[in-house]
């Protein structure tokens, strides 16, 4: 069985994720993991935290030569930041006053966490909750990307809308369209002028101290038919994948192939007819569903979106309760990102590539 867990706070010394499962033998290139991590940190709309992190990822064990062992392969990334952190995130210690969190910010973890962990304030449930924390999830799933290299399966993911500049719905890109276009845009968007609108639109939100989300898509081609199961509800790809889809930070919906549009069609509108192929034998005239029937691939593109809210640290805040006397306050500001939708299409590229 293959799984991975993920250990690390914002500003903690690093983040860690510890994979088990990938078979011995396995060539890694480490080069494409830190590809991987580069690609997730940048995108218009990041804000100051970036100028400070260059995330690598160090091996600590599992590989040897460049070699996969069959053991657990520890990945480690150090958080830069962590230097200024060290007395706010001291494991020992005197108790650090500062940095204290006590507005909860509407939409995000603070307030449940602080009810849940039982803390004074909200500090040590948004160190963990942050999005920083995608790193290693990326990293992880990046190995499993090298894998599936392996077995001919190619993913690539971009954005199909921030703050809602949507990309026209006629443009499907294939993995080489977005590993040659998105990948260079600072929004992951695959046209130039819907990039630009993008860009505008996360400049105009940032001004006025807003933030923005969108919509993500991760494409895969080479992916064989019968993949998941239908015979049981916990085998179905479909199910896995949104699993792993709405638990990147701040998804709040999950689509395969037309998605929520499906709802406004017919049958006869919705699925994809079958046609003979000489290549294939059979193959469909549409993609309407993802390359997804039944909770199994269906030898079609895999296509699957993401939602993402827009991040809840807003420079002109929202209407909080203080967590020290219960008066009437607003939210915590901090530094944070105005739009990081760019980067959660990394995020997703990677962890459908795991569950894949
Ligand atoms: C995040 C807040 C910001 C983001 C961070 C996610 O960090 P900071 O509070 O240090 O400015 O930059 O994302 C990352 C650090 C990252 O690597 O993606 C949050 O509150 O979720």
């Amino acid at each position: 069985m293959m799984r991975f867990v993920t250990a690390g706070e914002s500003h903690g010394p690093s983040l860690t994720a510890v994979v088990e499962g990938l078979p011995a033998g396995l060539a890694i290139d480490e080069e494409k993991l830190n590809e991987a991590l580069t690609r997730r940190q940048r995108g218009a709309g990041r804000g100051g935290r970036m100028l400070i992190e260059k995330d690598r990822v160090e091996v600590l064990s599992g590989v040897r030569f460049g070699k996969t062992l069959g053991s657990p392969i520890t990945l480690s990334i150090k958080n830069r930041d962590w230097e200024n952190w060290r007395e706010e995130m001291a494991p020992f210690g005197a108790v650090s006053e500062h940095k204290r969190v006590y507005c909860p910010r509407p939409g995000h973890a603070d307030l449940s966490g602080v009810w849940k962990y039982g803390f004074e304030d909200a500090r040590p449930v948004l160190e963990r909750a942050s999005a920083r924390e995608t790193a290693a999830r990326t990293a992880a799933g990046a190995m499993a990307a090298l894998f599936l290299d392996h077995l001919g399966i190619q993913l690539a993911a971009h954005v199909r809308n921030i703050g809602g500049v949507v990309l026209p719905a006629e443009c499907q890109p294939s993995v080489k369209d977005i590993r040659e276009k998105a990948f260079l845009s600072p929004v992951g968007c695959v046209d130039a002028a819907t990039a630009a609108c993008m860009e505008a639109r996360i400049a105009a939100a940032k001004e006025v101290g807003d933030t923005l989300g969108g919509i993500v898509e991760v494409r895969g081609e080479g992916l064989m038919p019968g993949l998941g199961s239908y015979t049981q509800w916990d085998c179905r790809l479909d199910g896995k994948l949104a699993q792993a889809l709405a638990a990147i930070p701040a998804i709040k919906g999950v689509g395969f192939g037309d998605g929520f549009a499906l709802a406004d069609v017919p049958g006869s509108m919705a699925h994809d007819a079958l046609r003979r192929d000489t290549q294939h034998g059979v193959s469909r005239v549409t993609n309407h569903a993802g390359g997804l029937e039944g909770g199994m691939t269906n030898g079609e593109t895999l296509v699957v979106q993401a939602v993402m809210k827009p991040i809840p640290t807003l420079m002109k805040p929202l209407a909080s309760v203080s967590l020290q006397d219960g008066s009437q306050a607003f939210a915590s500001t901090e530094r944070s990102d105005a739009c990081a939708v760019p980067a959660a299409a990394v995020v997703a590229e990677m962890m459908t590539a795991w569950v894949i």
